[in-house]
């Protein structure tokens, strides 16, 4: 088998006062951190789409990446070269688990027949590599959103004959992920939504997606697929409003269409940020209402509105997403996927190397202060005292239903109020101190 990363060595933990850019040094993945390893605590995944098959294409211009595999002109022969490279790739990096779209390992065909014969091949070569590598499929999903077909949707295309087509990719993808053992399966409305009202109707889309969902449920229990279905909310892009928002959104369509406990959510930074939310909010929301499954680990440009899908870096959010999901227990069968990619000027090889290791030493560190910061329990402290009126007299009766409007004005009409403050800027300040203290 021929080596796709020849002068890169396998990564190794350096320490913070490493100065080698092929070095970790905040991830250490045997580190003890509470009850668990940072690798058992991270367990971070790499997005085949982004780092086996992205070229860097933005609206403005075309493929900048320089890969390994790029002079190898056979589809089929170039599919199977990203292989090799991404179980090298995993080897290196230190990395158990990987997601794909069923169309970025192996290239779609003229048929459909052909296109699942394709697939098959590639599928036998990743689980014979999965084998003896003993890297683990987080979760995988089919693109519904690429070929011209998808371009009015998919579920929710005005064509019935694509809801179809849907169905069949989304049943062979189902399939190959079961076959690859998966621990979940993601469903990401890639065209899921609408450019105009004046077009469309929702009601009948929405239907349709939630018909779609229950088909998917069913299928799975008739293949014995247990793993998760989780579903990944987006605002928009590439349509102007995804039916998936966001998390609140997506839990009242899964309620009123009786869906939500088949599912929980994939949350991913950027589509938070695009949605107007915090990724902590994201993961809080998801987590209060037991929904949070996994987290397409990125980032986005404040300043720019779309989908850039950026390594995350930012200590605050990887911090404050830790804090969630310590606070979850863990994502369970879910992982650190980082759906993100190197910008387009960060066009070497070594640069798939360079961005995945800053988002683990980001998030390394954000677990390590998330942890310091659950364990010293300030933070819960003043929140719980915050609320503390509901804990005793009128507020325990309003929490145990032992009061209504009537009882309430009675108490309202003998009582005078008296605030506190919610102290921000210090919480702020605090949480700074944990970012820049020691650990
Ligand atoms: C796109 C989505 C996509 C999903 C998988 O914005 O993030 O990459 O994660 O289909
Ligand atoms: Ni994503
Ligand atoms: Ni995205």
């Amino acid at each position: 088998m021929s080596e796709y990363f020849k002068n890169i060595p396998k990564i190794k933990y350096e320490g913070k006062n490493s100065d080698n850019p092929m070095a970790f040094k905040y991830y250490n993945p045997d580190e003890v951190v509470g009850d668990k390893t940072m690798k058992e605590h991270l367990k971070f995944s790499v997005a085949y789409w982004h780092t086996f098959t992205g070229g860097g294409v933005d609206p403005f211009g075309s493929a900048t990446m320089q890969r390994p595999w790029d002079h190898i002109t056979d589809p089929m022969d170039k599919a199977k070269a990203r292989v090799d490279a991404a179980f090298e790739f995993f080897d290196k990096l230190g990395v158990e688990y990987f997601c794909f779209h069923d169309r970025d390992i192996a290239p779609e065909a003229d048929t459909l027949a052909e296109t699942n014969k394709r697939l098959d091949e590639i599928v036998k070569l990743i689980k014979d590599r999965m084998a003896s590598s003993g890297v683990k499929l987080l979760w995988g999903t089919a693109s519904l959103f690429t070929n011209p077909r998808f371009m009015h949707g998919a579920a929710t295309s005005c064509n019935a004959d694509v809801f179809a087509y849907a169905a069949a990719q989304v049943k062979k993808a189902m399939e190959i992920t079961h076959e690859l053992d998966g621990a979940g399966y993601t469903f990401w409305g890639g065209r899921e939504g609408y450019e105009t009202l004046l077009n469309t109707d929702m009601k009948l889309e929405l239907d349709n997606m939630a018909r779609f969902l229950h088909m998917a449920v069913d299928y799975a229990k008739e293949i014995g697929f247990k793993g998760t279905f989780y579903i990944e909310p987006k605002p928009k892009e590439p349509t102007k409003h995804q039916y998936d928002f966001d998390c609140a959104t997506v839990l009242g369509f899964l309620k009123s269409y009786g869906l939500d406990k088949h599912f929980k959510f994939n949350i991913e930074t950027n589509h938070a940020t695009l949605a107007g939310h915090t990724m902590q909010h994201e993961l809080h929301f998801a987590r209060i209402n037991g929904m949070l499954g996994s987290v397409d680990a990125n980032q986005g440009d404040m300043l720019l509105g779309w989908d850039t899908d950026q390594f995350p870096t930012d200590l605050y959010v990887t911090t404050l997403a830790m804090y969630e999901i310590l606070k979850n227990g863990g994502l369970h069968s879910g992982g650190l996927n980082f759906d993100a990619k190197p910008r387009r000027t960060s066009f070497e090889p070594e640069d798939m190397f360079y961005a995945h290791i800053a988002g683990m030493d980001a998030f390394a560190r954000g677990l390590k202060i998330a942890h310091k910061m659950l364990s010293d329990g300030k933070l819960e402290k003043f929140v719980q005292e915050r609320y503390s009126s509901f804990t005793k007299g009128i507020g325990a009766d309003i929490v145990n239903g032992k009061v209504g409007f009537k009882e309430l004005e009675q108490y309202a009409l003998n009582n005078t109020i008296t605030n506190t403050s919610g102290r921000q800027e210090v919480l702020e300040a605090l949480v700074n101190q944990y970012i820049l203290g020691d650990l």
